[in-house]
């Protein structure tokens, strides 16, 4: 189903049998939100952003491609975020696994003559957003090379989880791995502890990470599930109080109900040849634990 957004912007609405629903917007094949069926909003947005080309939101899901970060020769993050895709609808096939039960949206970005100006490779980047029967979210991108000469480029699916108080959730599954500290020159150190706890800003690329994490939100009895392939690294990102006040689409203390852990590939670039495809895979879940078994 098509809305459009205040700004005239398309969102494609999946929805399923029992209620959950999740909103992407063609302006940068940007994931907004993602409700369960309960109809509680899974993912955070500051209560200042932004929805104004070019201008990305601030929450959801952003897509940080061709670059990651701010040490490249693009725009922070790079360009993605910022350009309207379309919505493609006979893409090339996926497995069946990954439409069976699944209401899903096939959303495409290629270069305009512009963007081959600032990045002058020629891609077809496509991502499927599926909504599954349980409620969980997956995200399947797919970037081509389209026959010109190798380019490499670095990825994050940049997610904005709402959580009850930074505070009070823990991080499980990165423990014992070596992360670059963006707080100290991006300097490579190892996670001491056996789970994240957070009690100031935190801006990590965790490197070859396992391909499962949680965050425990412990007041909300509930854990987010991240699992993922093709994406090797986890940023974690709380900007704390200092920071976000800085930040001019940041709410005053919202830092307290936001977590970002994004599945990633940063350490190592992804290296495309001529007609060769990347494939990655983020799937999202929630487990109630209130719910008991
Ligand atoms: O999450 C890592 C990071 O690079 C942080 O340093 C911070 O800049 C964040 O991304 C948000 O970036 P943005 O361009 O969306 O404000």
């Amino acid at each position: 189903e098509i809305v459009k957004e205040r700004n005239g912007i398309d969102q494609v609405l999946l929805k399923n049998s029992r209620g959950a629903i999740v909103r992407v917007s063609l302006y940068g094949g940007q994931v907004r939100s993602w409700k369960n069926e309960r109809g509680e909003e899974l993912l955070f947005t500051s209560s200042k952003a932004v929805f104004k080309p070019p201008k990305a939101v601030r929450g959801g899901i952003p897509i940080c491609f061709p670059q990651f970060g701010n040490c490249g020769t693009l725009e922070q993050h790079g360009f993605a975020r910022n350009k309207l895709w379309v919505i493609e609808e006979n893409p090339p096939a996926l497995p069946p696994t990954d439409s069976v039960g699944k209401t899903f949206v096939d959303l495409l970005l290629k270069p305009s003559e512009d963007d081959m100006k600032i990045w002058p490779h020629s891609f077809e980047f496509r991502l499927r957003v599926c909504l599954g029967a349980e409620g969980n979210l997956t995200l399947i991108p797919r970037i081509r090379n389209m026959n010109c000469k190798p380019f490499s480029f670095s990825f994050a699916f940049h997610t904005y989880f709402s959580i009850s108080d930074i505070n009070e959730v823990r991080v499980e599954g990165l423990e014992t791995l070596d992360y670059l500290d963006n707080l100290h020159q991006r300097e490579r150190f190892t996670e001491q502890e056996t789970s994240l706890t957070f009690e100031s800003e935190v801006d990590r690329v965790y490197v070859s990470s396992a391909n499962m994490v949680a965050i425990l939100d412990h007041e909300k009895k509930r854990t987010f599930m991240i699992r993922k392939e093709g994406l090797p690294d986890v940023v974690v990102w709380n900007p704390w109080g200092r920071k976000s006040k800085a930040i001019a689409d940041f709410g005053d203390d919202e830092y307290k109900k936001m977590l970002c852990l994004d599945g990633a590939c940063v350490e190592t670039p992804i290296t495309l040849k001529p007609n060769e495809e990347w494939k990655g895979r983020l799937e999202l879940s929630l487990i109630n634990s209130s719910l008991g078994p």
